[in-house]
């Protein structure tokens, strides 16, 4: 029998959409995960070109599904947190991770909450405050540069120099008990970088490139998030998954590029059979370096 590893997601399901938990959950389970998860809301569609769409907030489920899992000894070897339904679901996420999380478990956050220098529908600064307080508890935190900036409260612009990346990923340290991913690096012509930081080693700064594709569309962040999240829990270094994770993302743009009516999100699901030969060849390729 071998070891299995259990993580539990908290974000929305947004019924139609490619993102959040319909991402996070056939992802993390394809690196041979089992992924529980706790909707922090229910929506319709995601908030992101749709207008009108349902939103029903969890919170006040979340003290009774902490019970019965306490009830039945129900923990996990990571939680990993997403877009969230409201401020107040930020601490009782608190106490589940306190309750419920094994000893050695792992923190992830994605703090979902901003793109391209603006706030997703519902969000605002006061949010964004309650969220760095959120990623403290966290042992890797994932933002954009947008949230960066929020987290921050910096002025967020299209481009940073690759000094500006360096110097905002080593402020983010104060958000994270050990490692800063900050996604969306583009000094460097034709490539996208994520800058990796070790809080403990903030000297040492690691930047990831994969190729860039000019291609804008939603819900890549949670693909990488996701993708991210299950090479690290494989027993990847935080680098090797963010290279993991960039190279999946590429591959689900490459699936949706040519389809201009599938704006709404990536085909993510046509790269999951391509996972395990990009494992392969990442590991292959580290042998012959
Ligand atoms: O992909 C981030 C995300 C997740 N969930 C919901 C969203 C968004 C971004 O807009 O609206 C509901």
């Amino acid at each position: 029998m071998s070891e299995s590893i259990r993580i539990l997601t908290i974000q929305d399901i947004s019924c139609f959409g490619q993102c959040s938990i319909t991402v996070a959950l056939p992802i993390i389970s394809a690196f041979g995960i089992e992924t529980a998860i706790l909707p922090s809301a229910v929506l319709s569609t995601h908030t992101s070109g749709f207008t009108d769409y349902t939103f029903r907030d969890l919170t006040e489920d979340f003290p009774a599904i902490l019970r019965h899992w306490e009830k039945e000894d129900i923990s996990f070897d990571a939680i990993y947190t997403g877009y969230i339904g409201s401020s107040k679901q930020l601490k009782y996420i608190k106490d589940i991770i306190n309750s419920r999380l094994k000893p050695e478990g792992q923190v992830y956050v994605d703090p979902a909450m901003a793109d391209f220098g603006e706030f997703y529908y519902g969000f605002d600064q006061d949010f964004a405050d309650k969220m760095g307080e959120h990623c403290k508890l966290g042992d890797f935190i994932l933002p954009n540069t947008t949230e960066a900036c929020y987290l921050l409260h910096k002025k967020w612009k299209e481009n940073f120099s690759k000094e500006e990346m360096i110097e905002m990923a080593r402020e983010l340290c104060k958000f994270t008990n050990k490692y800063v991913i900050l996604k969306g690096d583009t000094h460097k012509e034709g490539k996208i970088g994520m800058i990796v930081i070790d809080k403990d080693n903030p000297s040492e700064v690691n930047i990831v490139y994969n190729n860039k594709i000019d291609y804008v569309t939603h819900g890549t962040g949670d693909v990488f998030a996701s993708s991210f999240v299950g090479a690290s829990l494989i027993g990847k270094s935080p680098s090797a998954s963010a290279k993991i994770a960039g190279e999946f993302t590429k591959k689900a743009i490459e699936y949706t590029i040519d389809d201009p009516k599938h704006n709404y999100g990536v085909k993510f699901e046509k790269a999951i059979p391509k996972l395990y030969d990009l494992l392969k060849d990442f590991d292959n390729n580290l042998k012959h370096q």
